[in-house]
C-alpha cells in the first residue's frame, strides 16, 4: 500500500470522504488521490516521493508556479511580523489599491476569505441594491458552494428551480433561476416571466467549471445589455478568470464592464481570499459605510495580502506573454495528438487555462459538457497520472498553465497525451 493510501485511509476516518473538498477525492476519475508533500515551480511531489508536471495549480492561484522564491521570502518575513491582527494592515491598502488601479469597473473592494464568500456577498449586495430578489446563473456555473447557488433548474426551467443539494431550502431555490450559457433567449425568457423581479445575473464570462467554454461573440454583451435595460445588477464571478486570462480578467479580454466583480485565487498567491467589488456607489452600500453586512475575522489576512501583493507585482506583460505562449504550445501539442490518433476529442482555451473534452466539439454549455465521454477522460486521467502528469480529476475542471511550465515540460505532458489517448 503506498504512503497515499495509507494517508488516505487514515483522512476517510477523521474527514468526509477523505479530503477537504469534494473534487480532490478522485471520484469521478477513480483511483486513490495523491498526497502531496511539496511542490515547486509547475511540479508536485507526493508523500512517496513521486513527482508530477502540475496542472491543477492548486484551482488556479500558482499562475506564477509552487513555491516561487520571491514570494516565499516575502511571506517568511511578513511571518515575522505575527499573522493575524484583527486590526486594519498596510498589506490589505496595498492590494486593495493595486486591483482597484489594475481594473476598470471596480472603485471599491471588500477582501474575504474565499470565493465563496465573495460571491454570495456580492449577491447580498446586488438584492440589497436593486429590492430584487431573484438572481439568474447559468446551468454548470459554479460560484462556491452558498444555498443560493447549489439550485438547479426545475421543471418549468424559466419559472421554477430545486435544491441541487440536501440541506438547501425550498425557500432560497426559489429565488435563483437558471439559464443556459451562450444562449441570451433562454435569459431574456426568465426576465419575460419574471418581469421587474431580477436583481442581479451572476456569470462566470468564461466558465471553467464546466470544463472552458469561450463566451459566444456578442453574449457577454447581451447580457451587459439586458441588465442595463432592466435595472439588473452584472456580476461577472472571476474567481477563476481574474488576472488569469488577461491582465484585466474577462472583463478586460472581452472589454465588458459589469457592475460587480469576484475575485480569489491568484490575489491570494495561494492563502485563503476572496475579494468582491465594484462601483463605489454600490459598494458604499457595505457595513459599515452602509447597511448590508458582511463581515470576516481573517479577511484582509497580512499574509495572504503579501502573496497577493507579491503574485500581481510580478505578473506583467512579459509574464502574460510567456505563459501565452507555452499554453498555445500544449493546446497545438494535444490537438496534434488527438489528430494524429483520430480520437473523438476536442481542446478548448482561454489563456492558460484548457479542458481537452472527449466531445467532438464544439462544447457550448453544459449540456454539450455533459454529453462528453467522462469515462473515456477518467481513463486518460489515470494514464496521464501513472506518466507523470497532474491532470485535474475530473472531465469538468479547468487545466491551468504557469509561468513556471517550460516548452520541455509541455513536450513531455504531449509525449504522455500520444500515450494516454491510446488507452
Ligand atoms: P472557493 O470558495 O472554493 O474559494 O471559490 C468558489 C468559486 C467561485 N467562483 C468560481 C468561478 C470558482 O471557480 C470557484 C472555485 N473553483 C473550484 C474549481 N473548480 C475550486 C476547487 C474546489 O472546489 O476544490
Amino acid at each position: 500500500m503506498s504512503k497515499s493510501e495509507q494517508y488516505f485511509d487514515r483522512a476517510r476516518k477523521v474527514t468526509p470522504g477523505g479530503v477537504n473538498s469534494p473534487v480532490r477525492a478522485f471520484k469521478s476519475v477513480g483511483g486513490s488521490p495523491r498526497f502531496i508533500s511539496s511542490a515547486n515551480g509547475c511540479e508536485l511531489t507526493d508523500v512517496d516521493g513521486d513527482d508530477y508536471i502540475d496542472y491543477i495549480g492548486s484551482w488556479g492561484p500558482m499562475i506564477l508556479g509552487h513555491a516561487h522564491p520571491e514570494i516565499k521570502k516575502a511571506l517568511t518575513k511578513a511571518i515575522g511580523r505575527g499573522t493575524s491582527y484583527g486590526a486594519p494592515s498596510r498589506d490589505e491598502v496595498i492590494l486593495a489599491e493595486m486591483i482597484v488601479e489594475r481594473i476598470p469597473s471596480v472603485e471599491m473592494i471588500r477582501f474575504v476569505n474565499s470565493g465563496t464568500e465573495a460571491t454570495m456577498s456580492a449577491v447580498r449586495l446586488a438584492r440589497a441594491a436593486t429590492g430584487r430578489n431573484i438572481i439568474i446563473k447559468f446551468a454548470g456555473g459554479y460560484h462556491g458552494h452558498a444555498d443560493s447557488f447549489l439550485i438547479q433548474a426545475g421543471s418549468g426551467v424559466a419559472t421554477f428551480s430545486s435544491p441541487d443539494s440536501p440541506g438547501v431550502t425550498h425557500g432560497a431555490a426559489q429565488d435563483t433561476l437558471i439559464a443556459e450559457f451562450n444562449d441570451l433567449a433562454s435569459v431574456w425568457k426568465i426576465f419575460d416571466n419574471v418581469q421587474g423581479k431580477v436583481g442581479a445575473i451572476i456569470v462566470e464570462p468564461v466558465p471553467g467549471n464546466m470544463g472552458v467554454i469561450p463566451p459566444d461573440p456578442g453574449f457577454l454583451q447581451g447580457l451587459r445589455d439586458i441588465c442595463d435595460q432592466s435595472g439588473a445588477v452584472l456580476i461577472f464571478d472571476e474567481v477563476m478568470t481574474g488576472f488569469r486570462i488577461h491582465p484585466q480578467g474577462a472583463q478586460g479580454l472581452y472589454g465588458i464592464m459589469p457592475d460587480l466583480s469576484t475575485f480569489g485565487k491568484i490575489i491570494g498567491g495561494g492563502l485563503p481570499v476572496g475579494a468582491y467589488g465594484g462601483k463605489a456607489k454600490l459598494m458604499s452600500m457595505i457595513s459599515p459605510q452602509g447597511p448590508v453586512y458582511q463581515a470576516g475575522t481573517l479577511s484582509g489576512n497580512p499574509l495572504a495580502m503579501t502573496a497577493g501583493i507579491e503574485t500581481l507585482k510580478r505578473l506583467t506583460p512579459d509574464v502574460y506573454d510567456k505563459i501565452e505562449l507555452i499554453s498555445a504550445k500544449l493546446e497545438a501539442g494535444l490537438n496534434g495528438a488527438i489528430s494524429e490518433l483520430e480520437v473523438e476529442a476536442t481542446v478548448q482555451r482561454v489563456g492558460s487555462m484548457l479542458t481537452l473534452f472527449f466531445h467532438p466539439g464544439p462544447v457550448k454549455n453544459f449540456n454539450d459538457a455533459k454529453a462528453a465521454d467522462h469515462d473515456r477522460f477518467a481513463r486518460f486521467f489515470n494514464l496521464m497520472l501513472e506518466n507523470g502528469i497532474h491532470l485535474p480529476p475530473s472531465g469538468y475542471e479547468a487545466w491551468f498553465i504557469s509561468a513556471a511550465h517550460t516548452t520541455d515540460v509541455i513536450y513531455k505532458t504531449v509525449e504522455a497525451a500520444h500515450i494516454s489517448l491510446k488507452g
